[in-house]
């Protein structure tokens, strides 16, 4: 199985600084290459500039991330230039600001029709359908009940037509509901990945990859994995 190795080189967790294009690009394109000519992996970069986009992929990226979910059309091109899979991901505000008040009318229901509302756009847009990847992206604009629901229904996202990317690593949600530190949230984290793939989830974004891994293996040994397309 190959695992992708994921590089992150701006932080968009809550209340996180941007970075400029320049920083970005040193930090992350020499980190790439060498990735790329010593290990057989997957290499996904995490960025929103388009520059960034075309630069990682030129320099062995497999996957472009975009917390922002390709906010803008010139990242759109650049990403359907690159010709690899893309992760669009649900945000609602901006991650300095996305914790304050957010809101939803039924989160399942308006995160799933922005993202297929914006699966589209990048198909008018000249990405392939089957290069697009989506993501509920919690904690991005969530309140805990928020990320809560969207799991218990992740199902209703796999069956939207695209493979769906968890993330749901160390996040607050754990420390909220368990009141256990970022240091001792893995065993948490992977249950959490546990119910996201039997929902039907096809990739999850994890700290922890041996053990999220044998855990995930387990339950398709036992063939309790969701069975759906995607
Ligand atoms: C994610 C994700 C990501 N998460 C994708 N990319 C992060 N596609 C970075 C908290 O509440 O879910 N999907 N890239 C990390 N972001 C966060 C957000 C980290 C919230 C922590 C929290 O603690």
């Amino acid at each position: 199985m190959l695992r992708p190795i994921h590089f992150q080189t701006e932080a968009t967790r809550p209340g996180a600084q941007a970075v400029s294009t320049n920083d970005e690009m040193a930090r992350v394109i020499p980190v790439i290459r060498r990735i790329d000519q010593q290990f057989d992996c997957i290499i996904s970069v995490d960025t929103s500039k388009p520059e960034v986009m075309l630069e990682a992929v030129n320099s062995g990226a497999g996957i472009i991330n975009d917390v922002c979910g390709l906010a803008s059309e010139a990242s759109m091109l650049a990403a359907a230039r690159s010709n690899v899979p893309v992760c669009i991901m649900h945000m609602q505000g901006n991650p300095r600001s996305m914790q304050k008040s957010p809101y939803y009318d039924n989160v399942v229901e308006d995160v799933k029709a922005i993202l297929l509302n914006k699966a589209k756009q990048c198909i008018d847009h000249g990405i392939l359908k089957s290069n697009i990847i989506i993501d509920p992206g919690f904690g991005f604009g969530k309140k805990v009940h928020h990320n809560v629901t969207l799991l218990n229904r992740l199902d209703k996202l796999c069956d939207a037509g695209f493979p769906v990317l968890a993330g749901l690593s160390r996040k607050s949600m754990i420390g909220h509901l368990l009141g256990l530190p970022v240091d001792e949230r893995v065993a948490p984290s992977v249950a959490l990945a546990i119910i996201a793939v039997q929902k039907g989830a096809k990739i999850i974004r994890t700290h922890d990859v041996k053990p999220t891994h044998d855990a995930i293996r387990m339950v398709e040994a036992l063939g309790m994995n969701s069975k759906n397309d995607y």
